[in-house]
């Protein structure tokens, strides 16, 4: 069975584990959000991308979230004492893969190249597609100004409202190779349960991909990414609230409208009402076999 999964950061890297493990090997495809990346002393950084390669490889620190398990933290404070910027985490075993992924940018190889070699590096038969090659960057609008993702939500700690995304650069934006292909020809298109706004909609803002999800909407299954109306993890209910007017099952299947044939949600968020079919589960991953048991729910929701 031929699976895609589009996915942002640490929701998203979780039930592709779980996909990964259901799967036989080399089923699955995960396409990536890059409106979060950001450079940094110099490195660019792809977060969405590195949560999945580290979780696919086992590699992840799952309490906090993003980079590595075991990390230490010397490079950085060295670059704060020389007067470096500071304030985003990167981690001495992070720093080796951005180094890497920097390197080889800026020789000249797309993102999608330099994706694929590290997940081979990691061993990973599952592809890591980013959702495009080209410059496509998230900012927030908020009553205090627009600011680049990464500034929102971890300089600013995502605590300004949100009025609104902008993804510069989408225009222009188009697939990275691959990545239509994935989408077309999956047997099942998983939405992780990733912020919708954040790191959904920019992956769907690239030429064509929109498109080709509505083109097969009705093997196309989502995840909702809240728990009794409030966000696993990050700030998703309180933009819902402020964008949508709510954070039921009906807004979250509304931030999907016209793309998926059915929202997995919650049990905590049951009964509901939807214009899409709705599943009841339980979608809090809290070990490695609670994301395996969500994969397989999602996948028979879509059988
Ligand atoms: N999140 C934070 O809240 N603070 C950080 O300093 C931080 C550093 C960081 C470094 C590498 C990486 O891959 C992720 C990192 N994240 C950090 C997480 C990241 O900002 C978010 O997970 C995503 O961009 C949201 O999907």
């Amino acid at each position: 069975m031929r699976v895609a999964c589009l996915s942002g950061g640490v929701g998203g890297a979780k039930l592709a584990c779980g996909l990964q493990d259901v799967l036989a090997p080399g089923e699955l495809t995960v396409i990536g959000n890059v409106g979060d990346d950001v450079e940094v002393l110099g490195l660019h950084v792809a977060p969405d991308l590195d949560s999945v390669l580290y979780a696919l490889a086992g590699l992840n620190d799952e309490e906090r979230g993003w980079g590595r398990a075991g990390e230490t933290w010397r490079a950085l404070e060295a670059a704060r004492h020389w007067g470096g910027e500071g304030w985003f985490m990167l981690g001495d075993l992070d720093l080796g893969l951005h180094l890497v992924r920097t390197q080889a940018l800026r020789t000249g190889d797309p993102l999608s190249a330099v994706t694929a070699r590290l997940a081979e590096a990691a061993g990973l038969a599952t592809l890591v597609l980013p959702a495009t090659d080209d410059p496509l960057r998230t900012s927030v609008v908020t009553p205090g100004g627009t600011f680049p993702f990464q500034e929102w939500f971890v300089a600013r700690r995502h605590e300004d409202e949100v009025d609104a995304m902008v993804f510069a650069g989408a225009d222009a934006a188009r697939p990275a190779p691959g990545v239509l292909e994935a989408i077309r020809d999956a047997d099942a298109l998983v939405v992780a349960p990733s912020n919708p706004y954040t790191s959904i909609h920019p992956i769907l803002a690239v030429d064509g991909l929109r498109e080709t999800v509505v083109a097969r909407r009705e093997r196309t299954v989502a995840v909702s990414p809240l728990v009794g109306g409030r966000a696993v993890k990050g700030p998703l209910d309180r933009m819902l609230m402020r964008m949508s007017g709510g954070t039921s099952p009906a807004h979250v299947a509304r931030c999907y409208e016209g793309l998926i044939g059915a929202l997995v949600i919650d049990r905590a968020d049951a009964p509901a009402e939807s214009d899409v079919p709705l599943v009841v589960t339980d979608t809090l991953m809290t070990d490695r076999d609670a994301g395996r048991r969500l994969a397989e729910v999602v996948l028979e929701a879509v059988a």
